[in-house]
């Protein structure tokens, strides 16, 4: 559990993404409502639009977007290598063009951080260089050490000591290099940690050797967030690790493709078998969803393309993946955690999925 200015924490916990200002389809009640804690957004997406000054004009991004609790900013380096064209990366930082307008626009760690300072999040994040999982030693090594140099101009640009400034381990596959990078970050003693570079194409089993080689050596009274990962065998495997936090367009993004997350699988509502089942999704979650509505009735939203079936999607698969993390929660606090969860953990069959 870890406090912020907007309320606490409660670990570990899944954060669903609201990328520009807003989960996609819900109002901040009904994400209150999904037990969501922490909310994600990104420098990157706001910056190209509204742009900062608009967000601080409407009070900073809690007021700006209704949500009072907990909010967390992405650094925006990542998004640029992941959706902008054209992109150049030198020692001062990155430079592409906007997809909005095709203006040239430059982010450093210093503009990074004065975004982030502005948009006024709890916890912000160092501007950090993510390579692909295609990147060789010699490209990881440089961008593990340049994400360094970054970070301490990160902290040295930072200017508001109400946001809790994370540094992000990178080192790729390199287990050494993901060592010698959580020694250098933790001398730093900043707030929190998170891991980066992981899921970004290379095999599972990999990501799994790497959180384990990392997470237990950053310290573990500070929160430790996981980047960009909300699977539930890697969650379980990371918070067996010490991981606190993750975050995940899985939940949204499905719904948005008519997919329900049920209890470990996943359900095309478009499916004939739906058409007249007129139970709910999941008995078992109380989520206003399944409270309220049948697979029919969602399948029929679905089939009609009515925005309310990627609200009542949405609802239910972040708070599917919230209460996955909470009884994670539950069996920890209860000593439970390695026998319950055990199964999670054995080896996967080849050729699942
Ligand atoms: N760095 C940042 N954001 C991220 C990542 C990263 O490495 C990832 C990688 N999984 C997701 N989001 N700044
Ligand atoms: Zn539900």
């Amino acid at each position: 559990m870890f406090f912020t200015p907007h309320g606490l924490v409660e670990t570990p916990r899944f954060m669903p993404v609201g990328t520009l200002a807003n989960v996609k389809t819900l109002t901040p009640a009904q994400l209150r409502d999904t037990g969501a804690q922490m909310v994600l957004s990104n420098t990157y997406h706001l910056h190209l639009q509204p742009g900062e000054a608009i967000v601080a004009g409407g009070g900073g991004l809690h007021k700006f977007m209704g949500w009072n609790g907990p909010m967390l900013t992405d650094s925006g380096g990542f998004q640029v290598f992941s959706l902008s064209e054209m992109r150049k990366i030198t020692e001062e930082g990155v430079t592409f063009r906007s997809p909005h307008d095709g203006q040239i626009i430059k982010l450093t760690p210093e503009k990074s951080i004065e975004i982030q300072n502005t948009l006024g999040a709890d916890v912000i994040m160092a501007f950090d260089e993510c390579p692909p999982a295609t990147a060789s030693r010699q490209e990881v090594e440089q961008a593990t050490e340049r994400t360094y140099r970054w970070l301490e101009r990160c902290i040295a640009a930072h200017q508001r000591d109400d946001q809790a400034l994370f540094g992000i381990v990178q080192g790729g596959v390199y287990l050494d290099l993901r060592c010698q990078a959580t020694e250098a970050l933790t001398k730093l003693d900043l707030p929190g940690y998170a891991i980066g570079g992981v899921s970004v194409g290379e095999e599972p089993e990999l990501i799994h050797k790497i959180v384990q080689a990392t997470a237990p050596l950053l310290p573990n009274h500070k929160p430790r967030y996981l980047m960009g990962v909300g699977t539930y065998r890697e969650m379980v495997m990371a918070i067996a690790s010490g991981v606190d936090l993750f975050d995940c367009v899985i939940p949204t993004r499905w719904a948005r493709h008519g997919t329900a997350m049920v209890q470990g699988d996943r359900w095309n509502l478009k499916n004939a078998k739906f058409r007249e089942d007129f139970t709910p999704l999941d008995e078992t979650c109380p989520c206003y969803t399944c409270q309220n509505f049948t697979r029919a009735y969602i399948s029929h939203l679905v089939r009609s393309q009515e925005i309310l079936a990627y609200t009542l999607l949405s609802i239910h698969n972040i708070t599917e993946l919230i209460r996955f993390t909470q009884k994670i929660r539950e069996a920890i606090l209860r000593d439970t955690f390695a026998t319950e969860f055990a199964h999670w953990l054995a080896p996967q069959e080849v050729g699942e999925g």
